[in-house]
Parts: C-alpha cells; sequence; structure tokens
C-alpha cells in the first residue's frame, strides 16, 4: 500500500513537468502521389460544414461517416471538390476555428480511420478533398498555449506573441488585439463578444487577432512554422488532396499600423503554397479579404477566394446595370485560379443565396449560372443547390450553419434520426434534395444541368474569357479552349432582350447546348449573330466547326 501510494505520487509529479499532450514532432514527406487526375481541381467545388452536413449515428451531430454516406449526392450533382470547414480538435464545439489539436479529428466528427475512409470513398467517385487548416492561431485552451501563459520561461512561450506592457495604438477591426493574461475567463465556448479589459497595472499581454480565445501564433519562430509545415504533411501523407489556408494575411504583424497583409504573411503564404503542391495534383484556396486578387496571384497563393464579387452577381441577378457591367468586367482582369462562390459560413460575406434573393427562383438560378459558367472555381455553399434558407432569429453566424435539407421531414430535414444539434431551415419542406431531385424546373437540377455543361465542354471549365460584353441588363461572354468556342448569354431583365454577339467566326452554326431544346444560330460574313433573349433567362451555345 505505501508502494503504492508513493508510485501514485511519482506518476503525478511526473505529469504535471511532462510534455503537453501534443505530438510537435516533425513529419517527413510521404507519399505525395494523388488518386486524382491532373485537373481534377478545375471542377466546382462545395463547401460543407460536416457538423451540420448528415449525422450518421442519431446524435443530432453530423459526422465524416454521414458526409461519407452522402458522396452519391455529391458526384451525381457534379461537384469535383470540396471544402471541409475545420474537422479538427477544437474548443468551439461548433465552426472548429479555434483548434486545440491540428493533428486529430474532432471526436464528435469521428476518428482518422473515418477521415481515412473518406479520402478512399471521395476518390474512387473522382471527388477531391481539402480541409480548411487555421494556421494564424491555436484555441486559448490549446495544450501549448496554456503552457505558454504560464510566464516568462514557461515551455512554448516564444510559440505565441507577448508583451510586457499594453502595446498602444492597436485597432483590429475596431477592438484593441493584446490580452492581458490574468483577465481571461480561459474556459470560452463559441464566439467571444465582450473583450474582458485588463485591470490597470497589469502586465504579461499575448497578442489575437480574432481575440483573446485564439491567440496568435509567433511566425518569427522557426519551430513554430516548422510544427505547421508538419502538420500540413501529416495530412498530405494521408492522402488530402489541398488546403483552405485560413487568414494568411494575419500570419505576421510588423506594427501597430502594419499589421494587415504585410510582404512577410504573403511570402510565408508562397512557402506553404510550394509545400503543398510539392504533392502531385494538390491544390490551395486563401482566405484574404482585403486583397482577394493578390492572393489569387500564383505567386503567393495561386488560389483566393473572390470576396466582394459574388454580392456584385447577385445584383446583377437582380437587374442593377452597374452590377451586370461588373459580370462582364471581372475576369477581364482577375485570375482563373480565383474562387468564387455566392455565400459561405460567415455572415460577413452575406445571406444565404436564397435569403439575398427573398426566395425569388428566377433570379436565384441566374445568380447560379453567372458563377458556374465563369471562369474561376465554384464554390458552392452546402444547400445553395436545392435552396436552402437561412434560419432567422440565431445569433452571429449561426443562420448559415443550420443542417442540410434532405428529406422533407419537419423536424430533421433527413438531417438526423435524432435531434437537430440547431434548428432546421424553415423552407426544408420544399427546398430538400428529396423534393427537387423529383422536379425537372427544381433549383437542384438546373444546378445539375449547369455542372454537367462545366463537367462535359472544357472550354467552360478552363478556357479563357473573351469578348465580354454587358448591355443593360443583357451580359454574353465567351469562354474558348483549342477548338472549342462556348457563348454565354444571360438576360437578368424582366423583359426580353435582344443581344449582338460578335468576333465569332464567319457563317458559323451556334447549337444551343443550354437550354437543350432552343433552335440554333447562325453567324453572317462578318461573324455576327443576333439573339433573342427571353426574360430572366440564360442561354449557352457551342460554336460548331
Ligand atoms: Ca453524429
Ligand atoms: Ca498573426
Amino acid at each position: 500500500m505505501k508502494h503504492a501510494l508513493h508510485l501514485i505520487a511519482l506518476c503525478c509529479a511526473l505529469a504535471a513537468t511532462a510534455q503537453p499532450a501534443i505530438d510537435t514532432r516533425d513529419v517527413p514527406v510521404g507519399d505525395r502521389r494523388s488518386a486524382l487526375p491532373a485537373g481534377w481541381e478545375q471542377g466546382a467545388f462545395m463547401e460543407i460544414f460536416v457538423r451540420a452536413y448528415r449525422d450518421s449515428d442519431g446524435d443530432g451531430i453530423g459526422d465524416l461517416r454521414g458526409l461519407t454516406q452522402s458522396l452519391d449526392h455529391l458526384k451525381d450533382l457534379g461537384v469535383r471538390g470540396i471544402w471541409l470547414m475545420p474537422i479538427t480538435k477544437n474548443a468551439d464545439g461548433d465552426h472548429g476555428y479555434a483548434t486545440t489539436d491540428f493533428r486529430d479529428i474532432a471526436p464528435e466528427y469521428g476518428t482518422l480511420a473515418d477521415f481515412d475512409e473518406l479520402i478512399r470513398q471521395a476518390h474512387a467517385r473522382g471527388i477531391g478533398v481539402i480541409m480548411d487548416y487555421v494556421i494564424n492561431h491555436s484555441a486559448a485552451s490549446h495544450p501549448l498555449f496554456e503552457q505558454a501563459r504560464k510566464g516568462a520561461g514557461a515551455p512554448y512561450r516564444d510559440w505565441f506573441v507577448w508583451s510586457e506592457t499594453a502595446p498602444t495604438g492597436w485597432d483590429i477591426w475596431g477592438k484593441y488585439p493584446w490580452y492581458a493574461v490574468s483577465a481571461q475567463p480561459w474556459n470560452w465556448t463559441g464566439e467571444v463578444q465582450d473583450m474582458p479589459l485588463a485591470p490597470p497595472g497589469t502586465k504579461d499581454f499575448y497578442f489575437g487577432t480574432f481575440g483573446p480565445h485564439m491567440p496568435d501564433f509567433n511566425f518569427r519562430n522557426p519551430a513554430v512554422l516548422a510544427y505547421h509545415l508538419g502538420s500540413l504533411r501529416f495530412w498530405l501523407n494521408r492522402g488530402l488532396d489541398g488546403f483552405r489556408l485560413d487568414a494568411v494575411p494575419h500570419l505576421i504583424e510588423n506594427s501597430a499600423q502594419d499589421w494587415n497583409d504585410q510582404p512577410e504573411s504573403r511570402a510565408l503564404t508562397k512557402q506553404l503554397q510550394d509545400l503543398i503542391k510539392g504533392y502531385e495534383h494538390r491544390t490551395v484556396v486563401c482566405e484574404a479579404t482585403a486583397e482577394p486578387q493578390a492572393y489569387g496571384d500564383p505567386a503567393v497563393c495561386g488560389g483566393a477566394f473572390a470576396f466582394g464579387y459574388g454580392q456584385r452577381i447577385v445584383e446583377a441577378a437582380r437587374g442593377e446595370p452597374a452590377a451586370v457591367q461588373a459580370v462582364a468586367d471581372y475576369y477581364r482582369k482577375a485570375s482563373p485560379t480565383m474562387a468564387t462562390f455566392l455565400s459561405n459560413h460567415d455572415i460577413f460575406a452575406g445571406r444565404r443565396l436564397w435569403d439575398q434573393v427573398a426566395g425569388n427562383v428566377a433570379p436565384y438560378k441566374l445568380a447560379a449560372a453567372t458563377y458556374l459558367l465563369q471562369p474561376g472555381t465554384p464554390y458552392i455553399y452546402y444547400g445553395e443547390e436545392v435552396g436552402q434558407a437561412g434560419v432567422d432569429g440565431l445569433p452571429g453566424d449561426q443562420p448559415l450553419r443550420s443542417p442540410m435539407s434532405w428529406t422533407a421531414d419537419a423536424a430533421s430535414a433527413g438531417f438526423t434520426t435524432g435531434r437537430p444539434f440547431r434548428p432546421v431551415a424553415p423552407n426544408a419542406a420544399t427546398n430538400n434534395v428529396s423534393t427537387q431531385a423529383a422536379d425537372p424546373q427544381s433549383i437542384l437540377n438546373f444546378y445539375k444541368a449547369l455542372l454537367k455543361l462545366r463537367n462535359t465542354l472544357p472550354s467552360i471549365a478552363r478556357g479563357s474569357f473573351e469578348a465580354s460584353v454587358a448591355d443593360g441588363t443583357v451580359v454574353s461572354w465567351q469562354r474558348r479552349l483549342g477548338d472549342e468556342t462556348t457563348v454565354v448569354l444571360i438576360n437578368y431583365g424582366l423583359q426580353s432582350a435582344e443581344a449582338e454577339l460578335k468576333a465569332l467566326p464567319a457563317h458559323a452554326t451556334l447549337l444551343s447546348a443550354f437550354p437543350a431544346a432552343a433552335p440554333p444560330l447562325r453567324t453572317d460574313a462578318a461573324g455576327s449573330a443576333r439573339a433573342t433573349l427571353a426574360p430572366q433567362s440564360v442561354q449557352v451555345l457551342r460554336v460548331q466547326r
């Protein structure tokens, strides 16, 4: 007995000084090969919030097995890639951006074995999987920060950003980003709205771009970068097809004035891109809200979300001529590596598309056609393909993050056999996969038809963007690749309209690829043709050689 007590005391003394339960060892490069064909990433993607997608075990929370069971829907729809919001262990128990382990799966989502099976099953369907990597910060309850915050000289202290006094002059989106260790509650869950203030005379401040619950890493410490590079390889070695890199313009700060989008952050982003693309057929897309096109450049991230453009597309879909002009202009300059979207999981990027167009199906379809037929990689937000509405009355971003509408079941929308963790969409009875699959005029079948065009006409997936013209509520452009030329015509207006097509081959026949029943057009000796467009309509024509 005495011996046993002694052993217990020994064990606990060791535990108190042991390394944290986090593996910070290097991860060498493993198998670099890809299961997917070159160019797979030029297909359309679906952004998926695993918590809200499909629940496989009735606990009311979506999980990886539920997603794996849903892959046939995604294949049938015609998406070629999926972006998973964070699936790693986290402190928030919701969106997952407050990471507590960069190399393991959130337990409510499943296991690494479930992840491996998801990758296998997705690849078997020709679908690539990328996931969020939240590199700028950890959760405040990450084991490394829990050690670091104990004071100067603590283990992992230099992995985060510290100041002995409160730095002056800082303002990040209206908030002061330095937090007193002594003033924090350390038990945050979810979003932190009200920042605890530091008592007078406080020492020991840490830096958090996004709030006290998410301390920034110190990327001037080579060990921090090495750890994250190892973590990226950890997932790539398992067959992951790439990453959506979160908040990369915030990796490195230089001063109270120079904190956003510093040259050092761009250089570091390029280093991350190079590591990822050192593996075969991998892809990267960055969240860079202030200067999206700079990060879409191959010299920085090589792919970036086209923040701001989605709203212009929706305005065009409502018939606003200035926005129609913006639709004609955007891809004249923007890199085709931009990632276009109409809404995402963040409310600052807009409400769900259904709510942006007040439930009107015609402009909904025109907005979808616009980005699915332009250059760039379309990122469809889960549920968008059935016109899923947001859930009013929930705080923050939650209206955008409700369970996927699979069936007309009023209580669960087919998302779970249990009780959903969050209310289902108010229009789930009509706007769900099961109901819409049976309706040829549904939003779902419209998305399928346009994605089929994208998947069967290489000029739409990766052709150049030419001869774009806006005229009132009508826009047209051409997509060209090799011998293939496709013409896209959209009339956002409520009246029928004429469109003059130019810069086409002389005496050519233009066959209608969408809608299939429309008659062909002929160009004249000057390579021009006139088209008559029905109100709120889209037509895709293929030049017959
Ligand atoms: Ca579950
Ligand atoms: Ca930072």
